[in-house]
């Protein structure tokens, strides 16, 4: 099908936190290499996106700060906005939830859906915490998934094993605010029975056997189980609320009722995409790109949001009427970094402000799209950053520009010479040009942006090897005709790659097409120029004879090995980006001295230390207290590796009664201190094993 317009949305990331390189991977390069591509091929693109600030994930980081969720939006949406447009994100706009046009869209959505009986009411027991006096939606309540046993699953998904939840489900639930084992307390909610869109969204998911297989096959999966209802309203304080004459039509008291975040947060792109037509001042372009049936819509997100994206949201799409659904939702599978999960909480991550700190954003713009997780989950590591541009940015792209620009100047007078009597070299040099457009094209246009970005290299390999081959340094004074013509087809490459290399490295190509003098590229979006070099052009030679050059720089360095070990050390290191203004959590009650003197305390040495299998958290130590050894399963295998407790001096609890885990004795508890972020820390002391500690 042939469309006149292309909606990309990026996944609206929670404005708890900073952007990470697990974002970037997942949704936000990906959609800006294709915005970029399509406006230059001269498509008509709106790029939307913006901070998602409603949500339990908001309420459970402002209550970490001791601080109000207003806050909490208020720090990371600018901070975020702003690591954005350092790295080159070309958002038409990029807006926030909290906004009135938010507030509005949704709760019209909210409206229409209700006078269209699409939803259903419910009265029931839900999870109330008795000590913080709320009820425990979402991520205010973890315990063990029904499915896959995890843990520490969330009371809306189990980010093990992907299920979605209700708090209800979990097994052992406990309360995220105050540790506190929930009761159980009547409420009144509008759910979405998704079960009654099972039929149209099977015959529309059909339509689209093209989608990556990593989306369909969750897709299909969701489907095979059947799509139950879900809850679309909560209870509690931070939210865009019920409307209240819907609440009222059913005798409803709305007060302290809002809807669930993944219910507006989609919606947020519609609200978005009003803001972007008025600020062009065309208030109602949106419809064009919500309701023409001429639009590809496009949803950038990672593989954690693809139940929203392509069932959630397109069956509220569906219930409402008049709205395209996605043409495409390529979602990302996950970034590990350095061969292990990212986590924030134990800041394994790259920070992207951190980033901009220290390198130019095309370096990792570029490095990230040649391992991006686009079929499988796929690793960061610094050392192939590191390779990324030394050996091809700076190798062979940059000494290609360089070489190229240097004879120019030197030895053409800084212009571009005639092109006389071509050899065949030079002549398939020049065809070969002309097959790159297309070629990268189609592989950004199929979300194939490794290939994408693997083939523009070669256009500059293509250049790095015929400059070679020609050796204009014998050339200019065997054959000063054959040196110009040499130069002349570089040229030209460089002029190409100038255009192609754009989407991928933005502000590195507008400074090459400064070094040769361009002019501007097409910028194509319906409130940009539609004027400039397109995509296509850099298929035929883009440089006039005579054409004169401007001044030339070195377009990329080389990265030390040193600068690259101090970004390793970073991770998982204590001095996280993200501030840790936790509070103290207050003193326990008072005990008398009695009750401490029961307690024996006494000095040891790590003999021995192993991982347990099957266990994340659980190492086995055994301990030498110098009359005997013990054999004690610590909760440090998260922030130790065993090989490094081995010798350490600790403190343990040398009366604490045996206990059993994972069918092992634990014959004691080693003391530590836990840090408000979660650190683990050894007590330490020069006693001798034994000692006792009062
Ligand atoms: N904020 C979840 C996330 O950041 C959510 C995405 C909303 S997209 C409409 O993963
Ligand atoms: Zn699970």
């Amino acid at each position: 099908m042939d469309y006149k317009r292309i909606l990309v949305t990026a996944a609206l990331p929670y404005a708890n936190g900073p952007i990470h390189l697990g974002h970037l991977a997942g949704a936000y390069l990906p959609a800006d290499l294709f915005c970029r591509y399509q406006r230059q091929k001269g498509e008509d693109v709106v790029f939307v996106c913006g901070s998602d600030e409603m949500g339990v994930a908001i309420m459970v980081r402002a209550r970490k700060e001791g601080v109000s969720p207003q806050d909490i939006v208020d720090q990371y949406h600018p901070q975020i906005k702003e690591a954005f447009e350092r790295f080159g994100m070309s958002f038409d706009l990029y807006s926030r939830t909290t906004t009135q046009t938010h507030a509005e869209t949704s709760q019209e959505f909210f409206r229409t859906l209700a006078e269209k009986d699409v939803f259903t009411l419910k009265t029931e027991s839900q999870l109330f915490d008795p000590k913080a006096g709320i009820f425990l939606a979402d991520r205010f309540v973890i315990g063990t998934c029904p499915t896959c046993g995890n843990e520490n699953a969330y009371g809306d998904q189990c980010e093990k094993c992907g299920s979605t939840l209700s708090p209800m489900e979990l097994v052992n639930p406990r309360s995220t605010l105050s540790d506190a084992i929930p009761e159980l307390r009547e409420s009144t909610h509008w759910f979405l029975p998704l079960g009654d869109f099972q039929g149209r969204l099977e015959d529309w998911i059909a339509t689209h056997p093209e989608w990556k297989p990593n989306v369909l096959g969750q897709v299909k999966s969701w489907l095979q189980d059947g799509l139950r209802e879900r809850a679309i309203t909560r209870d509690v304080p931070w939210g865009v609320p019920v409307p209240e004459d819907v609440a009222a039509s059913k005798g409803i008291d709305a007060s302290g009722k809002v809807i669930y975040v993944w219910f507006d947060a989609p919606i947020g792109y519609i609200s978005a995409t009003k803001e972007w037509a008025q600020s062009v001042g065309r208030p109602e372009a949106w419809k064009d790109y919500w309701q023409d049936a001429e639009t590809r819509l496009v949803h950038f997100i990672g593989k954690d949001n693809i139940v929203f994206h392509c069932l959630m949201f397109p069956a509220m799409l569906m219930a409402h009427g008049g709205y395209v659904l996605p043409e495409n939702v390529p979602a990302n599978e996950f970034l590990n970094i350095e061969g292990d999960k990212l986590s924030t909480s134990r800041n394994w991550a790259v920070w992207l402000h951190e980033y901009l700190e220290d390198f130019d954003p095309d370096l990792l713009r570029y490095a990230l799209a040649t391992m991006l997780p686009e079929t499988k989950d796929a690793d960061f590591n610094w050392n192939e950053f590191q390779a990324r541009v030394n050996s091809e940015l700076a190798d062979v792209l940059g000494n290609f520009v360089n070489r190229t620009l240097t004879f120019a100047a030197r030895f053409a007078d800084g212009k571009l010479p005639p092109l006389i009597k071509p050899s065949p070299i030079d002549i398939n040099a020049l065809n070969a040009i002309a097959t790159f457009p297309e070629r990268i094209g189609s592989a950004y246009d199929r979300y194939k942006n490794r290939e994408a970005v693997f083939e523009t290299m070669a256009l500059a390999r293509l250049g790095n090897k015929y400059f070679n081959d020609s050796e204009p340094w014998h050339s200019r004074k065997s054959d000063p005709q054959q040196c110009a013509n040499t130069i002349h087809v570089s040229l030209q490459i460089c002029a190409s790659l100038a255009v192609l290399m754009d989407p991928v490295l933005p502000h590195s190509a507008a400074e090459l097409r400064n070094m040769l003098k361009m002019g501007d590229i097409r910028s194509g979006t319906p409130s940009g120029s539609k004027d400039g070099i397109g995509w296509d052009d850099a298929a035929q030679p883009l440089l006039q004879e005579g054409h004169v050059l401007g001044e030339s720089n070195i377009l990329f360095s080389k990265i030390e090995d040193d600068v690259i070990e101090v970004q390793k050390a970073k991770l998982g290191s204590k001095e996280s980006s993200t501030p840790t203004e936790m509070p103290y959590p207050p003193v326990k009650d008072l005990i008398t001295y009695d009750d401490f003197a029961k307690l024996d305390f006494r000095m040891g040495t790590v003999l021995t230390a192993e991982a347990i299998p099957k266990s994340k958290k659980l190492v086995r130590l055994e301990i030498d207290l110098g009359f005997e050894k013990r054999q004690i399963l610590a909760g440090a295998a998260e922030h130790f590796e065993p090989a490094d407790l081995v010798g350490q001096r600790v403190a343990i609890v040398a009366n604490l009664a045996p206990r059993k885990m994972m069918g092992m004795e634990s014959e004691g508890m080693v003391l530590m201190a836990e840090s408000r972020d979660g650190q683990l820390a050894i007590m330490q002391s020069s006693g001798e094993d034994g000692a006792i500690i009062k």
